[in-house]
């Protein structure tokens, strides 16, 4: 951890001591890997995620290996489909075949360029086929399924020149792109978390639900990314919303430009919180707590860099990010139902109030914000709001989200215990370093 982290953790206690409390109150799941395939499957996830990697170590065992494997063979597939120095004869029958290569147990692909940051798991592909075959075969098809649709969709985009032009066109365009790039792997993830007998077998049939799952974690990284994406020479933002507030999209990187990208911020937004209402039934019908946590983290983390991006300059300039500090609060108190709500209800506030009246989106923008804040309000009714006598509407989201909480009161009293045990180490460790430094200080400058 560099200085300045520190620094900026050391200026945020109640962060400081989430982060303490993660490192040292919390057991992960480390699985020991019986092969050493497995071994290098474990060093890939940990090598190429960005965060993903903590939530599948956190997941239990009978979902670990195959959401391991689920997420290393798409990781694979996606950096074909990143690659710019393939070209498309190479690329397009490379993404179409994809899914045929889990039937081999060799096949490896060192046709990356140079400098592709994830081509390890192509180069090492053969050690994740053959973790790939030692899962269930109800397992493997899952997998299979969803890299063939994913491949096709991804090869149908790479050999779109319009779209490799000049990006995304229409909002349309763009949640069919984040269906094959992300909502697929929702509705992966939700076949094996059902096969698995781990969520409400319904989830199945409601698949727009596991589709916003996706979409509203691509769509952030979409926004969040523009400078990245930019510099690359690729777009995503729709240009049904930029086109609105300029010609081209680089438009937005010229300060003179900052009020209308900020207006176009909003507007993407706005459009990615369309996804939250889904995401937040989903989840309450997610019963296990480890697949539940694997889910909800990247949920939380999402809500949160979209309040971090609204109204911020700093998009224009690189990818902002949030704080080390707010990540490990964010992974502590989503661990109930009950704290995810209430995560979304601070977020969504936060978004509400950063809105100047001034943007073209603000009205919708309230409309929206007041929308989901009366649906957080339904599925978990603040009793003083009811009139007195009246019960809640008992809507199917309702009783959904109202089992869930029942089934989290036992983890409530676990994690309780570990916050009093967290708290006072905590307090001990702060008392000890005042300590040190008192004598250090005492020492260096009291000497006669
Ligand atoms: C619950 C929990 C996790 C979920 C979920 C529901 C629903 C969907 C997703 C995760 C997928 C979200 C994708 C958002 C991040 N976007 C990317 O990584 C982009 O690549 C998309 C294609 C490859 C998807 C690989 C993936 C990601 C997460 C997984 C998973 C597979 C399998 C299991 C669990 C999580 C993005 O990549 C950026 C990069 O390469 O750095 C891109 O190329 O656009
Ligand atoms: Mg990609």
């Amino acid at each position: 951890m560099s200085l300045s982290k520190i620094l900026e953790l050391l200026e945020h206690p109640l962060e400081l001591k989430a982060a303490f409390q993660l490192k040292y109150f919390r057991r992960s799941n480390v699985a020991t890997p019986s092969s050493s395939s497995e071994k290098v499957c474990y060093e890939l996830l940990k090598l190429t995620s960005r965060s993903f990697a903590a939530v599948i170590m956190e997941l239990v065992d009978e979902l670990q290996k195959p959401i391991m494997v689920f997420y290393l063979v798409l990781r694979a597939l996606d950096t074909i489909e990143d690659d710019m120095t393939i070209s498309n004869d190479v690329k397009v029958p490379l993404l179409k075949d994809f899914h045929n290569n889990l039937k081999k147990t060799d096949w490896t692909f060192n046709g990356n360029g140079p400098n592709e940051k994830d081509r390890v798991v192509l180069t090492k592909f053969d050690q994740i086929l053959s973790v790939y075959h030692s899962l269930k075969p109800e397992y493997q098809d899952i997998i299979k399924k969803i890299t063939r649709e994913m491949g096709a969709g991804m090869a149908k985009y790479a050999e779109d020149q319009d779209f490799n032009l000049n990006g995304v066109k229409t909002i349309k365009e763009y949640d069919l792109y984040c269906h094959y790039v992300a909502g697929l792997v929702g509705e992966g993830l939700t076949k094996l978390i059902v096969a698995a007998k781990f969520g409400n077998p319904s989830l199945k049939d409601r698949l727009v639900l596991s589709e916003s799952m996706g979409l509203f974690l691509q769509k952030t990284n979409i926004i969040r990314d523009y400078k990245e994406d930019l510099d690359d020479g690729r777009t995503f933002w729709p240009q049904e919303i930029w086109g609105k507030y300029a010609k081209n999209l680089s438009d937005f990187e010229k300060l003179e430009n900052l009020d209308s990208g900020l207006f176009c911020v909003s507007e993407l937004v706005l459009n990615a919180l369309g996804e939250v209402k889904n995401s937040l039934i989903y989840l309450s019908m997610v019963y296990d707590h480890s697949a539940f946590n694997f889910c909800a983290i990247p949920q939380v983390m999402a809500i949160a860099t979209l309040a971090e991006v609204f109204e911020n300059p700093l998009v224009f300039k690189k990818n902002v990010k949030i704080r080390k500090g707010t990540t490990c609060q964010l992974i502590l108190d989503a661990r109930t139902y009950k704290g995810v709500l209430d995560i979304f209800s601070h977020y969504l506030r936060v978004i509400h109030h950063k809105c100047p009246v001034s943007d073209p989106n603000y009205l919708e923008i309230s409309l929206k914000c007041g929308e989901l804040e009366q649906f957080l309000e339904e599925l978990n009714p603040d009793p003083e709001h009811l009139p007195q006598g009246v019960k809640p509407s008992q809507t199917e989201d309702y009783l959904n989200a109202q089992k869930k909480m029942e089934g989290d009161q036992s983890l409530e009293e676990v994690i309780e215990k570990e916050t009093a045990a967290a708290n006072s180490a905590f307090v001990l460790f702060g008392i000890s370093l005042a300590a040190i430094a008192f004598l250090t200080y005492v020492s260096l400058f009291h000497t006669h």
